[in-house]
């Protein structure tokens, strides 16, 4: 497997277009998008983890490609993730709020997207942030819910949170293919989530 950055977009009119199918990455400023962007791909600081939460305005592009068994070096599968900004309004001003809406907007509406990761914090509760965007993100694609930081909770509190949270998704009628508990900071749970998208390769 390799990776590269590729490219990033402050604005719609900055999204590059690609052939390969995508895999986006979104959450609150904080919820963990680049370090578990870093943790799958095997590569400590490809995506930079955000020292500055809510500044981090831009969606980041990488490539990712993997070798095909038996074929030849060209014959390789791609896949590109998208690590989009972070929302969580309370450390952003309200125009990049506006701007954070149209670029995500501009983002959804191309075709190539696979799937959604949708990050949460494993302490947290959705509020209407969440539940509005989710509900919006879910009528378009593929959501798969990972609630990161498990490392930050007692190991048997982990199953309690996410039986919870799913409760939560069906009592909004929220549909989400799978969830995953998953630590970038302590490698925990990702093997089948890692599986998972990155059959997604074409
Ligand atoms: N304890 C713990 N901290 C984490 C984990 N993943 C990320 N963090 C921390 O959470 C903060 C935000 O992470 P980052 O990946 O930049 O989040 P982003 O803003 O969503 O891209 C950083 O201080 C990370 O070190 C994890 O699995 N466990
Ligand atoms: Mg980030």
């Amino acid at each position: 497997m390799d990776s590269t950055y590729i490219t990033s977009a402050a604005n719609a009119k900055a999204l590059p277009m690609f052939e390969a199918p995508e895999v986006a990455f979104v959450g609150r400023s904080n919820s963990g998008k680049s370090s578990l962007l870093n943790a799958i791909l095997l590569r400590r600081g490809l995506a930079r983890k955000g020292r500055t939460p809510g500044l981090t305005q831009m969606a980041n592009f990488f490539e990712v490609s993997l070798k095909v068994p038996g074929k030849t070096k060209k014959e390789k599968k791609v896949l590109i993730f998208a690590d989009l900004p972070g929302y969580g309004y309370a450390e952003n001003p309200q125009k990049n709020r506006m701007a954070w809406d149209d670029l995500m907007i501009a983002y959804f509406r191309r075709s190539k997207i696979r799937a959604i990761l949708f990050l949460m914090d494993i302490r947290r509760d959705f509020d209407q942030d969440d539940l509005g965007l989710l509900r919006f993100l879910s009528k378009n694609c593929e959501i798969m819910l990972v609630l990161t930081k498990i490392d930050k909770v007692g190991k048997t509190e982990v199953e309690p949170r996410k039986t919870l949270i799913q409760k939560a998704l069906k009592g909004h009628k929220i549909d989400c293919s799978q969830i995953f508990c998953v630590s970038s900071q302590k490698n925990l749970g990702f093997d089948e989530l890692r599986q998972t998208i990155l059959s997604f390769a074409e």
